[in-house]
Parts: structure tokens; C-alpha cells; sequence
């Protein structure tokens, strides 16, 4: 079945010249992306005033193709993250130009939304209060907001020495499955040679206590490191760890380590501590289809389970943990590279998805 995937760019170009000359330049491009049998591009390209249109695959030095059509077409031999610029050219040989962007896919190490572990809608004595299916035509911005940039000035590679800028740009809700696809990418973007998401319900959606069901499958690779976390609401007044946190799900991508998954508590007691377990999957890894990552948080105990299964809890009564007992948030995000998983390397495939089929908060019903 074919990939359908569409992009369209405008661009207005600026002159500072005479109106005449303005009039005569191209203006308006507009380029349309198609993906075809996994693994051909088909750009069509329009603008006004245009006489020739040029196309530059990747970081090539000149243009592979330059026509008066606007149609290119272009095969890749393996999966990854792309890029094609486009110019139009006016008669006077001024320019306007568009870059964009696609993924090719190709072959089977396509994960399908069918492929996995579900879990159910309702729990007795529990009633669903609120989820987040990724059903829409986008990612619903009544729940979600995006946290963007590289963390600097106050807060540099997020406070892990991570790699990657964070950019709206990366994530996604892929129609086709509905689920919620994060894409991590090596690309150059303000000052950092790797992009992705990470976002957040801050000041949308929060909750105290309950069970939390997300479902998701992992990217992988050295240096990729996934999380579905949460922070407590005070964030903005008590700053962290004091806000506490609760790392529902974190993997650090490399060898050996994709078939595990972590759940931590971070919060303070006179200074930063934090406590958590693990869990290890009897076969395959957290890439090769989905799982349920759940939390179970009532006013004693935080219990961590995949699947159903649960493998760690953690009493909260003590004294110094009210942390835990006010509303918190939730994150979604995928670093690249940090202290705890290291870096990418020569073995790391690019792009690396994690996609989210559902997130699912069910409280005590009263
Ligand atoms: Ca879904």
C-alpha cells in the first residue's frame, strides 16, 4: 500500500527594489510532497512568475534536476529522514526557495498499531475521567502544549547534557493508524544536529491519583532515550526536584538495554533523591510491537506496571514525599544522547519514532 504524505510550503519573497522589478519576481511556491511504493518521492512544485525550478537532494553541491515543469522524481534505497530543496526561478535568474522534508519507509520494520499488547477501557471501580485517543486530523492543542528549544539559557540540554533541539515540527498524529508519532532526526537546527518533540498537558490536564494507561511502542538505537513522565503542578513555584516527579516509563536506547523499561520516583528530602525499579521484557524488545505502560497512585502507594504486570511500588506516606500527593502533569518526549544513555554512534539509525496510541486516566469511581 502506498505511503501518502503531504507538505505545502508558501513563500512570499521580499524585495527592496523598485515595484516593477517586485511585480517580475517569483513569488508564492508551493510544493507538494507524494511518496509512492515506500521508497519514491514525487515533488510537484508551483509559483508564480516562474520560469525554471531546480531540485537539490539532501546535501548535494548542485541541483540534481533543474526543469520548467516542477514535477521531480527521486528513488531512495533506504529508510530515513529526507530533504529536497526547491527553487523557482524568475526570468531575471532571482530566486525563491522552499526545503522539505519527508520520511522513507521501506520494508517491514514498520511497527503496525495492531501489533502488541491493549488494554482495556474500563477498570471496576474506576471510571475513565480522561484520554487521549490521537484520533484527530492533529495533535489536540486543548490538551497539549510544546516545549521547545535546546533548554537554554537556564536550562542547556535540558539538565542531562541532551543533544537535541525540541521542535513542534517532529511529532504528529499519523491518520492512517491514529496514534501520535514523535520522530527524533539527525538534522541541523538552532545550533544542534538532532531534532524531536517533547510535549506536555501543563496547565491543560492534571491529575491526583488514579490509574494511567499509555500505549506506546519504543524507538531504540545508542543514545535514544524515550520517556512518559510526570511533573507536579507546583513546578512553577517550587522549581524541581520539589515539584516532584514521576517517571512512568523511561528506556535507554543501545545494546542489551531495549528490552528494559523504568519507572522512578525524583523528589527532595533536604536535597534530590530519587528511587525506582525496572522492568525486563522475557523476549523481543520494547521496538517490536506496543506495550501498556501504566501507573496505579492512590494516597499510599505508586505501583509501575507494563502490560498489566506490576513490577515495582513505592510507599508515599512518608512525611518528606508530599510531593506526590498534589495534581501532576504529563511529558511525552525522546532525547537524543545524554548522561544516563550516552550518545549516538556510528550504529544509530535515523529517524526514530515513538508512537503513542492512547493515553487513558481512569480515578476511583465514587
Ligand atoms: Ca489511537
Amino acid at each position: 500500500m502506498p505511503v501518502l504524505f503531504f507538505a505545502m510550503a508558501v513563500l512570499q519573497f521580499s524585495c527592496t527594489e523598485d515595484a516593477v522589478k517586485q511585480n517580475s519576481d517569483p513569488r508564492n511556491l508551493q510544493v507538494t510532497v507524494t511518496i509512492e511504493d515506500e521508497a519514491t518521492v514525487i515533488l510537484r512544485a508551483t509559483a508564480l512568475n516562474t520560469v525554471t525550478y531546480s531540485f537539490k537532494v539532501g546535501n548535494q553541491a548542485d541541483p540534481e534536476e533543474t526543469n520548467a515543469t516542477g514535477v521531480f522524481e527521486h528513488t531512495y534505497l533506504q529508510s530515513g529522514s529526507y530533504q529536497i530543496e526547491v527553487r523557482a526561478y524568475g526570468a531575471t535568474g532571482r530566486y525563491i526557495r522552499e526545503v522539505v522534508y519527508f520520511t522513507i519507509r521501506i520494508g517491514s520494520d514498520f511497527v503496525t498499531v495492531d501489533m502488541g499488547y491493549t488494554s482495556p477501557l474500563e477498570y471496576e471501580g474506576y471510571k475513565l475521567v480522561w484520554h487521549d485517543e490521537f484520533d484527530n486530523s492533529s495533535i489536540n492543542t486543548d490538551y497539549w502544549v510544546f516545549e521547545t528549544g535546546d533548554g537554554c539559557p537556564n536550562l542547556c540540554g535540558w539538565g542531562n547534557a541532551e543533544w537535541q533541539y525540541y521542535r513542534q515540527e517532529n511529532s504528529w498524529i499519523d491518520q492512517e493508524e491514529n496514534v501520535l508519532t514523535i520522530e527524533a532526526r539527525r538534522e541541523n537546527f538552532g545550533g544542534r544536529q538532532y531534532t524531536s518533540t517533547r510535549m506536555k498537558t501543563q496547565d491543560k490536564k492534571s491529575f491526583q491519583y488514579g490509574r494511567f494507561d499509555i500505549r506506546a511502542v519504543l524507538p531504540k538505537g545508542q543514545g535514544i532515550w524515550p520517556a512518559i513522565w510526570m511533573l507536579g503542578n507546583d513546578i512553577t513555584t517550587v522549581g524541581w526536584p520539589k515539584c516532584g516527579e514521576i517517571d512512568i516509563m523511561e528506556m535507554v536506547g543501545g545494546s542489551g538495554r531495549e528490552n528494559t523499561t523504568h519507572g522512578t520516583l525524583h523528589w527532595d528530602n533536604n536535597g534530590h533523591v530519587y528511587t525506582g525499579g525496572s522492568y525486563t521484557l522475557p523476549s523481543g524488545t520494547f521496538a517490536d510491537e506496543y506495550h501498556v505502560f501504566s501507573i496505579i497512585w492512590d494516597e499510599t502507594s505508586i505501583k509501575w506496571l507494563v502490560n498489566n504486570l506490576q513490577f515495582h511500588e513505592i510507599d508515599i506516606t512518608p512525611a518528606h514525599m508530599t510531593e506526590f500527593h498534589q495534581e501532576f502533569f504529563f511529558l511525552f518526549n525522546v532525547a537524543v544522547g545524554g548522561i544516563w544513555p550516552g550518545y549516538p554512534d556510528a550504529t544509530t539509525v535515523f529517524p526514530q519514532q515513538m508512537k503513542i496510541d492512547y493515553i487513558r486516566v481512569f480515578q476511583i469511581a465514587e
